[in-house]
């Protein structure tokens, strides 16, 4: 792979976005290279997913200007239905993902980072959807997610002014999880994904499924799809663990059974 690198350590995926020369930009080789290391990842046992731009700059600093520049409309519609495939398989990645943003997240960079679950800030990071300045609007799941995660009003007035968010106010916006002070975001998203790692894994990856799948469906449904779900939980060997585990006053034991 040129575009992504991939390395697996304690059980945790860590890709890499790598373009640094041209600030990590997602073009269609990049887009293509990480949809095979996901579906590679799929088949992996790890616990948790980290995705980090290359280089000290971004994260990832939008979709292909240079690419994008000649499309016909046919090819715009093409080339956002693949980044929309992509980022769809991110978000219902059976395991949990965390972008560690470790610079610019424009555009694309920023639609990437919200289709993780998590989003940890270096001090230096930047997000925003600029595509207004350049004539056009976001297409790789922009207009919905940024709207799930910050709201209606403050997506709407951040998708038209295309302004830049600065680490502190996605924070307060909850475009982002936390800035992590000494801007080892990589560090802190690897101590994060420890921590998750010690709960129950069908627990973990069930969560994540009701979350996701229980989106915009009717109140009932969700309510419905969380009950059968809890259910599950007392067919595994991980829940009587787990509880025996609290009343016996000791950690539980995890297998994943
Ligand atoms: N695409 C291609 N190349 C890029 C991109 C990009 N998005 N961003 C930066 N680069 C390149 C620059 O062209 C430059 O290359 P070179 O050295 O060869 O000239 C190199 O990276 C370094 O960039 P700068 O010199 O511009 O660095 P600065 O520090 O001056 O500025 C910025 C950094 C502010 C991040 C600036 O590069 C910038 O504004 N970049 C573009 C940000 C942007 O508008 N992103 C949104 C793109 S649109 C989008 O993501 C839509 C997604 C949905 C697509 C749907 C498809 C149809």
């Amino acid at each position: 792979m040129e575009t992504i690198q991939l390395e697996v350590r304690d059980a945790i995926g860590f890709v890499t976005l790598s373009r640094p020369k041209a600030l990590n930009a997602l073009n269609s080789q990049l887009l293509n290279e990480l949809a095979a290391v996901l579906g590679e990842l799929r088949d992996i046992d790890i616990h948790a997913l980290v995705i980090t731009g290359a280089g000290e700059r971004a994260f990832a600093a939008g979709a292909d200007i240079a690419e994008m520049a000649a499309f016909s409309a046919q090819e715009a519609e093409a080339f956002s239905a693949g980044g929309q495939a992509v980022f769809d398989m991110l978000e219902t990645f059976p395991v949990p993902t965390i972008a560690a943003v470790n610079g610019f997240a424009l555009g694309g960079g920023c639609e990437l980072a919200m289709a993780c679950d998590l989003v940890l800030a270096s001090p230096s990071a930047v997000f925003g959807q600029p595509e207004v300045k350049l004539g056009v609007i976001p297409g790789f799941g922009g207009t919905q997610r940024l709207a799930r995660r910050v709201g209606r009003q403050r997506a709407l007035e951040l998708m038209l002014t295309g302004r830049n968010v600065p680490a502190e106010e996605a924070v307060q916006i909850g475009l982002a999880l936390g800035i992590v002070e000494d801007g080892d975001v990589v560090g802190a998203a690897h101590a994060l994904a420890d921590r998750i790692a010690r709960n129950g894994p069908s627990a973990l990856r069930w969560v994540k499924q009701v979350v996701h799948e229980t989106e915009g469906r009717d109140a009932n449904a969700a309510m419905a799809s969380e009950r059968a779900h809890f259910a599950l939980c007392f067919s595994t060997a991980d829940q009587k663990e787990g509880m025996a585990a609290f009343l016996e006053k000791r950690r539980a034991a995890f297998t994943g059974a």
